[in-house]
């Protein structure tokens, strides 16, 4: 049985190596929440909230996440007795939304009863991989041609398919030049929802293209319309925001509304959230890939173990740390070589923080004691 004794939040903040655009913001800094939750017996265990700054990909916020972690998420957690931690998990599933949140906390109790129990995180979930297939994402660029220099790194350093962020305005001519420049490189493009049925001619432009996947075309909420949209044309759609929790899947896959399935730890709600939403689409039939949300280091442990589950037959977003950051906050960062990652068979996480370095990018902590 484990009880956890002390919650510590830490907002560590990193510069990106090189800015990143989406439909609806840039991004040069990102600000992550770590979770360390020690039990009582001194075992601590880490996890990441990697929330983005704005509510722009769901509604929650760093703040949002600073608030409800320290509010609601770690007096749960100092209040509850596990000897899994789905049984966490469902302790904080009391808490509506807040997925990112809650994922901090869900990881965590992963990373500490895996290191507990000494067993590898990946075998733990489940995971048959020893290596994982990495793509990258890449982001809205101020030209096509700095878009196809990026395309070329990526391709250089071994990736196996990119993704291309796209928008209203950026969509069929950088994709037209992509395909063309690299025609045996598999591409997939992700509008995290900036499309709707107004833009049904762009769309069935793109269906043109040989894509892998067209990535969350329309808001999160617009399931109804995804599955017309998914009936007239031939590109599989991948569903991201619109699932944020298992109900929504199990709405999708009734509607008919994707045939692909980004899950992410963070949008999920954590490692436990994740595993059932892979164990439904598989019985589903649904391919599904990793996902990720430019974690830091533990974040990104957790997305490696994760993609190591027999259901996660597509390259993942999980490129190595040097794509995002100079520096990451764990002792060793996550290399993607010949775009495979491995899969750590380390007891717990298979990263360590480093405290040093974690330290010296600390800009608020804070450290909640059971009573
Ligand atoms: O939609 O997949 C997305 C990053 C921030 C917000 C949303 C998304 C993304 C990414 C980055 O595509 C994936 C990664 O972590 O490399
Ligand atoms: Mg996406």
């Amino acid at each position: 049985m484990i009880r956890v004794g002390t919650v510590e939040l830490r907002r560590v903040r990193l510069p990106l190596v090189h800015e990143f655009q989406t439909s609806s913001h840039a991004k040069r800094f990102l600000e992550h929440i770590l979770v360390t939750l020690t039990s009582t017996d001194g075992t601590a265990g880490w996890g990441e909230i990697a929330s983005p700054s704005g509510p722009f990909y769901s509604a929650e916020t760093v703040a949002t996440c600073w608030a409800i972690a320290r509010d609601h998420l770690a007096p749960l957690t100092l209040g509850a007795r596990w000897s899994h931690p789905a049984e966490l998990a469902s302790a904080l599933g009391k808490v509506r939304g807040n997925q990112f949140a809650r994922a901090g906390f869900d990881v965590a109790a992963w990373s500490l009863w895996s290191g507990s129990h000494g067993v590898p995180l990946a075998e733990a979930l489940g995971g048959v991989r020893t290596h994982v297939e990495a793509g990258v994402s890449l982001g809205i660029e101020p030209t096509v041609d700095d878009l196809l220099a990026q395309v070329g790194l990526r391709v250089a350093e071994g990736y196996r398919r990119v993704k291309l962020k796209i928008a209203p305005g950026w969509d069929v001519e950088p994709v037209r030049a992509v395909r063309s420049a690299y025609p045996s490189v598999p591409v997939h493009v992700d509008a995290n929802g900036a499309y709707t049925r107004a833009h049904f001619s762009t769309l069935r432009e793109l269906d043109t293209l040989g894509l892998l996947m067209i990535e969350q075309p329309y808001p999160p909420r617009a399931l109804a319309d995804l599955a017309d949209l998914q009936s007239r044309l031939g590109t599989p759609i991948c569903l991201d925001e619109s699932v944020e929790e298992l109900d929504d899947l199990v709405t999708a896959l009734r509607l008919g509304s994707g045939r692909i399935l980004n899950i992410k730890v963070s949008r999920m709600g954590g490692l436990t959230a994740a595993v059932w939403a892979h164990d439904l689409a598989v019985e589903h039939g649904v391919p599904v890939w990793c996902g990720g949300m430019h974690e830091f280091g533990v974040g990104r442990a957790a997305n490696v173990a994760l993609s190591a589950l027999p259901g996660f037959t597509l390259p993942s977003d999980v490129s190595g740390s040097d794509k995002y950051y100079a520096r990451d906050i764990t002792t060793e960062p996550i290399v993607a070589t010949d775009g495979l990652v491995e899969v750590s068979t380390v007891a717990g996480l298979g990263r360590d923080p480093d405290l040093d370095f974690i330290e010296a990018n600390t800009v608020d902590r804070l450290v909640l004691a059971r009573d």
